[in-house]
């Protein structure tokens, strides 16, 4: 097994989390390197693109969070070998990553007005519609898990989305909004959430 180490900040959720848990999960072994915002911003250029996270294999490094997750994914057990289901679960993924980016530009915004104008904006059209799309998604592939009939990195992906979003963590988008827009990603969250290893990994921070 090659060296790891992952690098992101310290928060229990955001691009490096579902890689940190599926490690976790598949009892491999990693440096879990968490850095503050100050570290983050004497360290950034030395980064493949500036940003993080970033996973160091032996010598080499690995960026962009959707490839981290294929590639411990594969590590860990949790990423499928059929071709079809292992390109559900890069759809889902890459689902997930298209409306967190979207998020992400709303951090940038200074003017609390604009803010505000921009995140309702959102939180009635696309985070709406990736909940529900991502709900119907879930309904077609079984109903329990996105992939493989299986936990696989894509349900950890959309339960650290899923978990952020009812823990309130973007000011004027309501908290609730994936339990009234789509109940099933809730009940998949608590479903993620209450496997053993998942209830475990998170005991360790409480
Ligand atoms: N496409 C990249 C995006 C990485 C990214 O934007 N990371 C954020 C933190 S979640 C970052 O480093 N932001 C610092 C910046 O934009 O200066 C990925 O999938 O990992």
């Amino acid at each position: 097994m090659p060296k790891l180490k992952l690098t992101y900040f310290d928060i229990h959720g955001g691009r490096a989390e579902p890689a940190r848990l599926a490690l976790y999960l598949g009892g491999v072994a990693f440096e879990d390197e968490r850095i503050s915002f100050q570290e983050f911003g004497a360290k950034r250029a030395g980064y493949p693109f500036k940003r993080v996270p970033v996973l160091q294999v032996d010598d080499a490094e690995l960026s962009q969070c959707n490839s981290i997750n294929r590639y411990v994914g594969k590590l860990a057990g949790l990423y499928p070998s059929d071709p079809l289901q292992a390109a559900y679960c890069d759809e889902t993924m890459d689902a997930v990553e298209d409306i967190v980016s979207q998020q992400v530009v709303t951090m940038r915004i200074n003017d609390e007005a604009e803010k505000k104008s921009a995140r309702e904006a959102l939180a009635d059209g696309p985070i709406t519609l990736y909940l529900q799309r991502l709900q119907t998604m879930l309904e077609a592939r079984g109903g329990e898990y996105f992939a493989d009939g299986r936990l696989t990195v894509a349900d950890l992906k959309v339960m650290v989305w899923v978990r952020s979003l009812r823990a309130g963590i973007l000011d004027y988008v309501p908290a609730d909004l994936p339990d009234k827009q789509a109940p099933k990603l809730v009940d998949h969250l608590t479903r993620v959430l209450e496997h053993p290893k998942v209830a475990e990994y998170y005991a360790r921070f409480s």
